[in-house]
């Protein structure tokens, strides 16, 4: 061995050890990420996404909105659709709209899209979304809320100079 060529020295077996379990595991957590959280973790949107035209999309909302309003709140309208059903959202600048009010344990359908720019939709309950609203594009998706409360999401897409007031509110309850 050349004298003082630290690098030249065998592998000690320990060492060599820990780097094939320490690979093992990364392996495990790597494979564990890809196959088991995406089918049991909460983190994966379950949904789908289709075209729609943005004036006509607002017009559905419109029409939800007047069909189950049920109050008002800071100038925004109180939605409550019936257990069940289709419960739109519409975003634009610099809010989300309507205020939806549900009931905990029933099944519905979330529809959201934009209607101007890109905005975000970000809200970890009643259920974890956090989705791109690219405008055109109208998101579908299948939620039970669970927990009564009150909930908001926010736009986490820089969309002007109003993005920090973008939010918005889900009511559940019992
Ligand atoms: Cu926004």
């Amino acid at each position: 061995m050349a004298p003082g060529a630290w690098w030249e020295e065998p592998v000690h077996p320990l060492e060599r050890a820990w780097v094939v379990i320490a690979a093992f595991i990364a392996v495990v957590f790597f494979s564990a990420m890809m196959l088991v959280w995406h089918a049991l973790g909460q983190q994966n949107v379950r949904g789908r996404a289709y075209r729609v035209d943005p004036k006509a999309y607002q017009a559905e909302v419109e029409r939800f909105v007047q069909q189950y309003r049920v109050g008002e709140e800071a100038g925004q309208p109180v939605v409550a659709p019936p257990p069940g059903s289709d419960v739109y959202m519409l975003a634009q600048r610099f809010r989300f709209y309507p205020i939806l009010r549900l009931k905990a344990g029933e099944r519905y359908v979330l529809h959201v899209a934009s209607i101007d720019y890109l905005h975000g939709f970000s809200i970890t309950q009643p259920h974890v979304w956090n989705l791109q609203l690219y405008p055109g594009y109208e998101w579908v998706l299948p939620f039970t809320p669970r927990e009564p409360g009150t909930y908001h999401m926010a736009c986490n897409d820089f969309c002007g100079v109003g993005h920090e007031m973008m939010l918005g509110k889900i009511v559940v309850e019992r």
